[in-house]
């Protein structure tokens, strides 16, 4: 690895950002700081590494006990990644592209965490973390341009740039039902699983959500429970994923072909390597159409959001092609009353994020498994024993949340972030989550997001906009050190203009169209809306790309000052 481009110079500088002071007053030592990072999912890990190579001073925290995001967090049974393993990898290294070798097609969870943790040790980063700890707040400190934070365990820091890769699933959130704290069997949470094995054997367990959590939950718990209830609230679109292992000489293969690979998947629309069509729904026979989406269906993965171009923005072709998984919801499930109730119904197909399954219709075959309705039956509490709904009691020994997060700017507002004037982000965001490239808010310098609000998050591969939205910012540092600025943060109308664009782009889309966590509409009193950039992953890349080649433009930078204050 290269020797960091500040690294000497700044070593040699007493005074130079990163190095350690003493201050005297309340807080007697005071760690000084280049960047402080929040997370160490993709998107820290990243950021640690990229800005040790720069050879500036970081301190990154975690609240996890170690390195892997949601994937430390989600252990439930049957939890595994909806996009093939070879594109949700980081592709910085080629180091670790060699040396890694992902097992399936789609990993499951064991294999993702070690792979963070096998990242982690080879490129030693876990040294620049601090697990086990929350950041309480980041005040900014205008008179000395620099971010103070203070965690969970009483550290203040103080910082030149916050980087927060706080990642858009972080704040998992319970279901808003009275009683949940009177249950008296075992509650679990899909986003605080146990680290030890759960036992499900001949046990009575209830699952709450049928989203992607759920769903993954309910084929493997199924297979294991004496007897398994499942409540429903709105059922979900899920496909085959049809996951397999890798074979040794299409692993060789890609080996060799990674570097041609990533550029594909960096100038595609999602990031990543499905193929996408042209072909418009209508401008094929209705055989030719029931070909392509039954040749789909065989692939498997999210083949079939690939079989026409129009599928988010063609309501009549949308339906089409939700009409077409309902009749594979026919085959499968042999008792039609459930077959009728596990039809999503009354949003457009892929609105939702759409769930890949290998055996979730099939699991309501089996005698022990039991689907409840809540359209039908709502839950009215939940209570010593069970789950009571308007027609009766089920009784539970064990209790299954899978009701979603809190996402996109939930782990943003969990703590205090105060910027200029001393305006939260809870201020800023109270119309809804604003932002400039989904990487800046006007009114808090030097504070960057990964994956932040109205970029694409959610909708393209979650590594490639980490290491893109690490890459900029590391170029934004690099061009304040060269130029000698203090600050950076967006201008009001950059950040307006951006807005108008993410808005304008959202309503030539379905995704509008149903009741997401892409719109806020899981959490109560959110603002609604789409925060999400709708126009591609390429898109992306190309208008940040454009802003900082004309000179960083819609930011504005201070110079700095000749003496700061310590
Ligand atoms: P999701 O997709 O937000 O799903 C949450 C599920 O929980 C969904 O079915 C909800 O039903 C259900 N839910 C939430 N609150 C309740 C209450 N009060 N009663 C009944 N059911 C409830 O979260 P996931 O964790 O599954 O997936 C998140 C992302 O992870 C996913 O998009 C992928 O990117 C991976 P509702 O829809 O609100 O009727």
């Amino acid at each position: 690895m290269k020797p960091g481009l500040f690294h000497e110079r700044q070593a040699l500088r007493p005074d130079a950002p990163g190095a350690d002071v003493n201050r005297k007053g309340g807080d007697s030592c005071v760690k000084r700081l280049d960047v402080v990072v929040v997370g160490a999912g993709f998107g820290g890990l990243y950021a640690a590494y990229r800005f040790r190579e720069m050879g500036l001073r970081i301190q990154g925290f975690e609240a996890g006990g170690d390195v892997g995001g949601v994937w430390y967090w989600n252990r439930y049974p049957g939890a595994r990644v909806d996009l093939p393993s070879i594109d949700y990898s980081y592709s910085f290294s080629p180091e670790i592209e060699q040396e890694w070798t992902w097992s399936e097609q789609f990993a499951a969870q064991p294999e993702l965490l070690a792979y963070f943790n096998f990242v982690a040790t080879r490129l030693d980063l876990r040294k620049h973390f601090q697990f086990n700890t929350r950041v309480t707040s980041a005040v900014w400190d205008e008179a000395r341009a620099l971010w103070t934070v203070r965690t969970d365990r009483g550290e203040l820091l103080e910082a030149t740039y916050c980087v927060m890769a706080t990642g858009p699933l972080s704040i998992p959130k319970d279901p808003d039902i009275p009683g949940l704290d009177r249950y008296e069997g075992r509650l679990l949470r899909a986003a605080k699983w146990p680290h030890e094995p759960v036992s499900f054997a001949g046990k009575r367990v209830g699952v709450i959500g049928t989203g992607s959590t759920g769903i993954q939950i309910v084929q493997e718990v199924g297979k294991q429970a004496g007897e398994l209830y499942v409540f429903q609230r709105t059922p979900s679109f899920t496909m085959p994923m049809r996951n397999a292992p890798l074979e040794s000489d299409y692993l060789a293969e890609v080996k060799r072909n990674y570097p041609a690979m990533r550029e594909i998947a960096r100038s595609s629309a999602v990031g990543g390597l499905r193929p996408q069509s042209t072909r418009a729904f209508f401008s094929v026979t209705p055989a030719q159409r029931q070909q392509l989406l039954e040749d789909a269906w065989k692939n498997g993965g999210l083949a079939m959001l690939g079989t026409f171009a129009d599928l988010m923005s063609n309501e009549e072709a949308n339906e089409h092609v939700a009409e077409f998984v309902r009749s594979k919801i026919d085959e499968v499930v042999k008792d039609p009353v459930t077959a009728e109730r596990l039809k999503p119904r009354g949003y457009p197909i892929f609105a939702r994020r759409p769930c890949l399954d290998s055996s979730y219709y099939e699991t309501y075959n089996q005698p022990n498994v039991h689907l409840v309705d809540l359209f039908a039956d709502p839950i009215v509490e939940i209570t010593e024993k069970g789950v009571r709904t308007q027609s009766g009691e089920v009784e539970l020994d064990m209790l299954i949340l899978a009701t979603g997060y809190d996402g996109l700017t939930g782990a943003l507002l969990a703590f205090d972030v105060v910027g200029r004037d001393g305006r939260t982000v809870n201020d800023h965001w109270k119309q809804g989550a604003r932002s400039y490239l989904g990487l800046m808010m006007d009114g808090f310098p030097n504070l960057f997001m990964t994956t932040g609000p109205n970029g694409p998050a959610a909708l393209a591969n979650i590594v490639r906009i980490s290491e893109h939205d690490v890459d900029l910012i590391a170029g934004v540092i690099t061009h304040m050190d060269k130029q000698g600025l203090a600050t950076i943060e967006p201008t009001p109308e950059a950040e307006k203009e951006w807005m108008d664009l993410v808005y304008t782009l959202s309503q030539r889309t379905l995704l509008t169209k149903a009741k997401t966590w892409y719109v806020g509409a899981n959490v109560k009193d959110k603002p609604q809306g789409l925060t999400l950039f709708t126009g591609g992953f390429h898109k992306y890349r190309e208008l940040c790309a454009a802003a900082v080649k004309d000179g960083y433009r819609g930011f504005a930078f201070q110079r700095k000052k000749q003496a700061v204050a310590v």
